[in-house]
């Protein structure tokens, strides 16, 4: 406990070394680290989220590096969690990315580190949520959270996230996998990267319209529709308060449009922070971490404290002697205590 209390002092200090022992802890689900969680508890800070996704070879990397900089260049501590669900967490796609930020690995106001962990209930976003506490004690000033595709993991760990970028690129057929994982709905603001290519404007133009039929209720006539598409063009705030993602065009390896969304960036957290939407949002994030939470400690519970009943019913599932939903009931109503 002594050793514990050691890692809640470093992780409050910022120690980079308290801080990597924290995730680790995390990632294999060590009690050591639920303990940890409750006594940062309270005592945290509020670093500004920003989750960025879209499709492999957008430029979301080379965009975060940017995005790094910059917020260093303001004297502002930065956190980056590289999201990858396929691959261990030291190895995989992450390897050329963690290459490439290497220059930022001997700052001492910069954290940098992956979460691949799979199999977990809640899946990503719970062990992320959990490493997100701890940047928040730690004092961080901006987390970044950057996924490497856009899978239903990834838009759920943009979930945890007060800013959602989704980063486009000409010519990745984004426009159609873009529909397909829902992406409109997370995103707060778009980037058009590789705006020096051929296609950019064009992909601008099929978002604007994506966006603007995303805006137009069923059953409303085309001249209303009109009137959507021509309030989007008047800015972020046109309909009644309600935020419209903004689109910036970037070019990300020559750092071009990084102020432009780090601006909007600082838009969209004005907007959350002084609406009853972002509110909303705030609340819808912290219920369904606490139903995250409840869900895991209930399952472990009944894992080591019914383990041979566990299995008892499962057999009897499997060799068809009983079926799965009289037998999960059952079970519950045992754990419960009241099996009447
Ligand atoms: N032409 C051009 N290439 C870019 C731009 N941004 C990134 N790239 C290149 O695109 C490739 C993929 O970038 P990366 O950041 O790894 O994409 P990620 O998979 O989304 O993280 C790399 O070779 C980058 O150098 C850009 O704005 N213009
Ligand atoms: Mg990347």
């Amino acid at each position: 406990m002594a050793d514990l209390a050691a890692l809640v002092q470093g992780v409050q200090r910022g120690d980079m070394r308290a801080l990597a022992r924290a995730c680790r802890l995390i990632d294999e689900r060590d009690p050591r680290a639920f303990e940890l969680l409750k006594q940062i508890f309270g005592h945290e800070g509020s670093a500004y989220v920003i989750g960025v996704t879209g499709t492999p070879g957008a430029g979301k990397s080379t965009l975060v590096d940017g995005l790094i900089r910059l917020y260093r260049d303001q004297e502002q501590r930065v956190a980056v969690l590289a999201i990858d669900p396929t691959s261990p967490y030291s190895g995989g796609a992450i390897l050329g990315d963690r290459i490439r930020m290497q220059q930022h690995f001997t700052d001492e106001g910069v954290f940098i580190r992956s979460i691949a962990t799979r199999g977990h209930l809640g899946g990503l976003s719970r062990s992320t949520g959990d490493v997100l506490h701890v940047l928040h004690a730690a004092g961080f000033d901006v987390v970044i959270l950057e996924t490497v595709g856009v899978g239903q993991d990834e838009l759920d760990v943009t979930r945890l996230a007060d800013t959602t970028l989704v980063v486009m690129a000409p010519g990745l057929g984004d426009d159609i996998q873009a529909i397909k994982a829902g992406i409109l709905e997370v995103a707060d603001v778009f980037a058009v990267n590789k705006a020096d290519r051929a296609g950019a404007d064009a992909t601008v133009q099929d978002l604007q319209q994506m966006l603007s039929l995303r805006r137009v209720p069923i059953g409303v006539s085309k001249m209303q529709g009109h009137t959507a598409v021509s309030a989007l063009k008047r800015g972020p705030e046109a309909a009644a308060g309600e935020w419209v993602p903004p689109i910036i065009k970037t070019v990300a390896h020559r750092r071009e449009g990084i102020e432009a969304l780090v601006d909007a960036f600082e838009r969209h957290r004005e907007h959350l922070a002084t609406t009853e939407a972002g509110r909303q949002h705030r609340e819808r994030r912290r219920a369904a971490e606490f139903r995250a939470i409840l869900v895991q400690a209930l399952i472990d519970e009944v894992d080591t404290r019914f383990a041979a009943r566990v299995s008892e019913k499962l057999e009897a599932v499997l060799e068809g002697r009983a079926d799965p939903y009289t037998s999960a009931e059952a079970l519950v109503r045992e754990a419960m205590g009241d099996d009447e």
